[in-house]
């Protein structure tokens, strides 16, 4: 097989006909409002929450700050958060940029999410809300959650960075728990360039985030939060828009991708795909596959390295795992999450993207079986 050149990356965004931006840029350009809470925010504002059923949802800058102003608008005591160490690193960052302590919970050994049955031993009386991650788009055990988090009196903050258009049991994801952080950035299967959002049922807390994202601004001269800058702007927004229009068809492809991945290596002994929880839509914004390297001969590092030498750039998400990166060395044992730790080493994540040719699929494949010994 010939080295590929261009190399295959684990994603590569899509994007909507230049024209039709280019219709939405002119439109910005006549207007002169380039940013805070323009029409194109304030047409994407209503059209995604249309699309996810949501109360309120309000539009951020990126999916982190959008995280981060979500914390805040909890309106928490000093303490700590339940969440998990397999996630990006934002997860564990902005639960301690917002001054708390992360109390890193064991993910479940299929879907790597949050085990819920792990949860109640780590609630003390520090504990002040739990922060699950809906990981490469597979929902959590919401409803274990969010029964947990009632029994306890705790908001539940979904990171559900991964998981925009899935819903379980006809219900979007983001109608569980207090809130739901979107992430809507390029290298996701929905995007607005960067950007984030943040879905409620909660019209109190909607409210505590335009002035968490706005300088805690809630009217001309009534600043009430020390809130930051996390807005939206009108060129992000007018992308979203046209995304949006495009979701179907952008998941009916990737669809296709993943099946593919899955008749080509289905079957081969060691290697797993991740099941799909029971009654959940995918979004198929990733496509993670875990080496059992006893069973498979070779281990994760050795497939990445081969895919390397024939110019395809699959990914290690997530490793290492948040709770073990440089900037925490010596505050988190990462063996207290046995599961999560053995996925970060076990887990490759391959390239992913609705314009990948069938036949790279197949050339991909080829590459993953020609490891096993
Ligand atoms: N919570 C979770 C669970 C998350 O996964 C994330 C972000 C967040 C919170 C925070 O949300 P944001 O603030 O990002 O909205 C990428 C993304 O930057 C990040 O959004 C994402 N998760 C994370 C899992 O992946 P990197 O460092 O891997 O990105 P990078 O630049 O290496 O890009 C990946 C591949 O995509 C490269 O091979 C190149 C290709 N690419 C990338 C971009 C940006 C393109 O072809 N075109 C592009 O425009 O973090």
């Amino acid at each position: 097989m010939q080295k590929k050149d261009p190399p295959i990356l684990v994603t590569r965004p899509s994007l909507p006909p230049v024209e039709e931006y280019d219709q939405l840029v002119r439109e910005i350009f006549s207007s002169r409002f380039l940013t805070n809470g323009g029409a194109q925010h304030q047409k994407l504002e209503r059209a995604l929450k249309e699309k996810l059923g949501t109360p309120f949802l309000r539009l951020f800058t990126n999916g982190h700050l959008a995280l981060e102003c979500a914390i805040q608008a909890l309106n928490l005591e000093p303490g700590e958060i339940i969440t998990t160490p397999f996630t990006f690193i934002s997860t564990t960052h902005a639960i301690v940029r917002c001054g708390f302590t992360p109390v890193f919970c064991d993910v479940e050994p299929d879907f790597f999410t949050i085990d819920p049955t792990k949860i109640e031993r780590l609630i003390t009386p520090r504990t002040r809300a739990i922060l699950p991650v809906h990981v490469y788009g597979n929902p959590c055990d919401m409803d274990a959650i969010d029964e947990i988090a009632k029994r306890h009196n705790l908001p539940v903050l979904y990171d559900a960075a991964h998981a925009f258009g899935v819903t379980i049991k006809g219900r979007t994801v983001s109608e569980f728990g207090t809130a739901s952080m979107f992430s809507f950035h390029a290298t996701k299967c929905y995007h607005t360039i960067e950007g984030g959002a943040i879905a409620t049922k909660d019209a109190a807390f909607a409210e505590l985030l335009n002035g968490y994202k706005n300088f805690g601004y809630h009217a001309d001269e009534e600043i009430r939060e020390v809130g930051g800058n996390a807005k939206m702007n009108e060129f992000q927004a007018a992308m979203g828009l046209l995304n949006l229009k495009y979701f179907d068809s952008e998941i009916e492809k990737r669809g296709k991708v993943a099946a593919r991945y899955r008749e080509n290596l289905s079957g081969v002994a060691g290697l797993a795909f991740r099941p799909v929880r029971e009654g959940a839509t995918q979004n198929f914004a990733y496509l993670p596959v875990s080496f059992d390297p006893q069973v498979f001969g070779a281990n994760r590092d050795q497939v990445s390295d081969k895919l390397k030498e024939y110019g395809i750039f699959a990914r290690k998400y997530f490793y290492p795992l948040t709770s073990e990166s440089a900037c925490y060395a010596g505050r988190f044992d990462p063996n207290k999450t046995p599961v999560a730790l053995a996925a970060s080493r076990n887990v490759l994540t391959l390239p992913m993207f609705a314009d990948l040719a069938l036949s790279d699929v197949d050339d991909i494949c080829e590459l993953v079986a020609s490891c096993k010994k």
